[in-house]
């Protein structure tokens, strides 16, 4: 059976009966209820059902992919996504980035739970990732596929969504392996570097995206302060807690991206 993301995109089109999907969101940890902020779904698919799709690994990753009508348009919402950590490759990781790109979609919108290493952040806080850190060793690019990266999300997006939610304050997202937490003295390091956020995904997302000539936004939601940054032990339940606390607020902020990518 082939496993190209032309074919899922192929099956996608007919399992929703949505010819062209025009934009696409991945929703990460705990994003789950944010979902239904962007709208209704048409059409509900279990991404394994896809060629070359495995069921995910980590947990409340749904492994769906909603069709969801946005005036005219469509959006494509993927319930979950698969990490590095995971460990069926770097391909797998950019599998359902790719298929998007590949069921039409221009723009790409990646969340994440993620831990805060910038101090002013608070737990429960969304915060728009202006450029990343690719600590994970890896590209999903093979061969001289020279991506420029420079802008790699997207400053028209990320205007936008300051525009939708004036609280919003942008930083650099650190994108390690996994599927350990990291150390205070990783974290010391990572602080160093100019990290704020940091998480086990989203980085090879993007690249994949770009090198598809996609355009990214990416919101990581602060889902506990990094490690040695406070007394309290991080702990994946109160990960997902925290971003579910927020689904109000992210799910509405997603609706007007996703209405701000279309127009
Ligand atoms: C840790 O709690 C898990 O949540 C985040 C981390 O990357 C890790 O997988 O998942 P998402 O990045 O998919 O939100």
């Amino acid at each position: 059976m082939s496993t190209s993301p032309q074919d899922a995109a192929a099956a996608l089109a007919e399992r929703t009966g949505v010819a062209r999907h025009d934009v696409a969101v991945v929703l990460g940890s705990g994003w789950g209820p944010a979902a239904d902020g962007i709208g209704e779904a048409t059409a509900e698919v279990p991404v394994a059902e896809l060629p070359g799709f495995t069921p995910l690994g980590a947990p409340d990753h749904r492994g769906t992919a909603r069709s969801v009508p946005v005036g005219d348009a469509h959006a494509l919402v993927l319930l979950g996504r698969t990490h590095l950590y995971e460990g069926h490759g770097v391909a797998q990781a950019v599998h359902a980035v790719r298929t998007a790109c590949a069921a039409g979609a221009r723009t790409v919108i990646l969340t994440n739970a993620a831990g805060g290493i910038d101090p002013s952040y608070a737990v429960g806080q969304p915060v728009l990732i202006s450029d990343h850190l690719n600590l994970t060793g890896r590209s999903p690019l093979v061969g001289p596929e020279f991506v420029d990266l420079t802008d790699a999300y997207d400053p028209g997006l990320r205007a936008a969504a300051r525009d939708l939610d004036p609280g919003l304050v942008e930083g650099v997202y650190a994108g390690l392996p996994g599927p350990h937490f990291e150390t205070p003295a990783e974290i010391r390091m990572l602080r160093t570097l100019g990290a704020d956020l940091v998480g086990m995904s989203t980085v090879l997302e993007t690249i994949a995206a770009r090198a598809l000539g996609a355009r990214v936004a990416g919101i990581a939601l602060v889902s506990n302060p990094a490690a040695g940054t406070t007394d309290e032990a991080i702990d994946h339940l109160a990960v997902l807690d925290a971003v579910h606390a927020a689904a109000e607020r992210t799910g509405a902020l997603l609706r007007g991206l996703v209405t701000a990518a279309l127009a």
